[in-house]
């Protein structure tokens, strides 16, 4: 078993609905339980600017699947939520992007752990703070620590 983080982001079809229904999904997969999870955070879009605000999330799970497995079980739960690639960053109805994966390090054609841009991103490192500030992440750091120190402008919690 491993600990993994997981990102969630939508901005297309109801996106609340979208990540509430993704994390339950997440949670039922095969090898894969749901331990802990963000609150929802609405989100100005970052490198694609004409596009909806987004909602994002983060969570922590159990996992029994390699790392490879388990995002590409993540992948096939975007496809299932009806996910079109177009051009890149383009709005989405489900992107989940494996984060963390317990102190794996790892850097593949497919898959790079720790994310490599994570630690940049407000829209990711706000909600990790909160749901688990002491999070290690690669050499950058405390997560609650990063996310201090970014800008979290056009970054709001969600009651
Ligand atoms: N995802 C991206 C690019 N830009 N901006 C926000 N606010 N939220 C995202 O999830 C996001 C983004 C690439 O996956
Ligand atoms: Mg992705
Ligand atoms: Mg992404």
């Amino acid at each position: 078993m491993s600990r993994a983080i997981i990102a969630l982001g939508s901005n297309l079809d109801n996106p609340v609905q979208q990540v509430e229904a993704a994390l339950q999904a997440i949670g039922k997969l095969p090898g894969v339980s749901l331990l802990a999870r963000s609150s929802c955070y609405r989100t100005a879009p970052v490198g694609y600017a004409d596009q909806p605000d987004f909602i994002n999330a983060v969570c922590q799970v159990d996992s029994a699947l390699a790392p490879q497995d388990l995002l590409a079980a993540l992948l096939q739960l975007e496809q299932a939520f009806g996910r079109v690639r177009t051009f890149r960053n383009a709005p989405r109805v489900l992107d989940l992007d494996l984060l963390l994966v317990d102190g794996v390090c790892l850097a593949t054609e497919f898959l790079t752990l720790p994310h490599p841009r994570m630690h940049e991103r407000a829209f990711v490192m706000l909600p990790l703070a909160e749901m688990a500030p002491d999070t290690l992440v690669g050499g950058h750091g405390r997560a609650a620590d990063i996310a201090a120190a970014l800008d979290a402008a056009g970054v709001q919690r969600l009651p």
